[in-house]
């Protein structure tokens, strides 16, 4: 049976801090546990949608969550229209500013009700949109941090064995650029030639800085250079982009479509990778990734695997999905790579269900 409509009734929402294989080690900061927000969305009608959100730091729950249940009872007992309760929610926090908390507590509402949406169908998300489930093309981004420089040849190779990967991300941003190019090369010689090896400043260098070391690595057959400067540094990126051979990659920090959009206007990069909780959830994404299509932009997604993997067999210009498994110890059935792609769930929803124990035990107090 099928349910054609859905009503919000009540939302929970729940903080766990998950411990990290590897430790994250960049310019953005050093986590050993990664906080995620879970949310779950219950209807009348008895199907409950979920998501989670990653907020980077543990103490932000204490203002994210208040304002998902802000959202939230705002919406009690109306019907679920994702793409027009996203117009709704926008335009109701246009004074409070539409980036920040208020874009994040809205994505993280949107994806739960997207997955109620397509579980209420009987559908996977990539099918309701007007896609297939299948398999979408990945690169790991698990490891290859900003540590001692020694061991990434062996971590290199472990990265490529967790699911048979041919591109991996690995950060840059040392104090010495020597140090980065012998992370390069040796990275490098560990995979072989025909391995894709992204690289990501995380806004850690000066413009002056990226300048002088995206020139020096121009040449190490990179397949991208990933944020060199500060994100809202659109100018200066538009320069590296026209100076340099090596794409310039961009949009985790895309506040919402239009951010997108002037990202192109200003030709800041050659390529971008929106991430779900600042672009707006799947009605952001939705609304963003054409922009990015038209202009023949190839689009790769940024964290939360799981729901981008639906939304990249419905994007024209679909690139890399970016792979983490920093979910998997709280998901009741963690997704399946084979061949460096990942499998979308032949199953209703996203395929996010929680592994109940695992929440109780990681969940903290805000
Ligand atoms: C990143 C993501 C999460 C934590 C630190 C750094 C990074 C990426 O920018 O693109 O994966
Ligand atoms: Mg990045």
């Amino acid at each position: 049976m099928t349910l054609a409509q859905l009503t919000l009734r009540s939302v929970e929402v729940r903080p766990v801090l998950v411990p990290l294989q590897r430790p994250v080690v960049s310019r953005v900061g050093h986590f050993d546990r990664w906080p995620l927000i879970l949310i779950d969305l219950r209807t009348d009608e008895g199907i409950v949608g979920k998501s989670y959100l990653e907020p980077y730091l543990k103490q932000s729950a204490r203002y994210i969550v208040p304002a998902i249940h802000d959202l939230a009872a705002a919406r009690k007992g109306t019907r679920i229209r994702p793409l027009e309760d996203f117009q709704t929610a926008r335009r109701a926090l246009n004074l409070i500013g539409y980036e920040g908390v208020s874009m994040i507590a809205i994505a993280g509402l949107d994806m739960a009700a997207w997955d109620a949406l397509a579980k209420a169908a009987g559908l996977p998300l990539a099918e309701l949109l007007g896609g297939s489930a299948g398999s979408v093309a990945a690169y790991n981004s698990n490891g290859l941090w900003l540590t001692g420089v020694e061991s990434l040849d062996r971590e290199a190779e472990a990265l490529i064995a967790e699911g048979g990967f041919t591109a991996l991300k690995l950060r840059l941003g040392r104090e010495r650029l020597d140090d980065d190019r012998r992370a390069i090369r040796i990275v490098r010689d560990a995979v072989g030639a025909d391995v894709k090896l992204m690289v990501d400043f995380n806004q850690g260098l000066t413009f002056g800085d990226a300048l002088r070391r995206c020139h020096a690595l121009d040449d190490e057959g990179l397949y991208w250079f990933e944020e060199p400067v500060t994100y809202n540094d659109l100018r200066g990126c538009a320069q590296l982009a026209e100076e340099l051979t090596t794409p310039v990659q961009l949009g985790e920090n895309f506040y919402g479509p239009r951010e997108l959009m002037r990202a192109m206007e200003m030709r800041a990069c050659d390529y971008v990778m929106p991430d779900l909780m600042r672009i707006g959830g799947v009605s952001g994404w939705l609304r963003a990734a054409p922009i990015a299509a038209a202009l023949g932009i190839e689009v790769s997604t940024h964290l939360y695997p799981e729901v981008a993997a639906h939304l990249m067999r419905v994007t024209e210009t679909a690139h890399w999905l970016e792979w983490q498994d920093w979910a998997y110890q709280i998901l009741a059935e963690p997704f399946q790579l084979a061949d460096g792609r990942l499998i979308v769930p032949n199953k209703p929803g996203c395929g996010i269900e929680w592994d109940e124990k695992a929440v109780e035990r990681l969940g903290y107090d805000i």
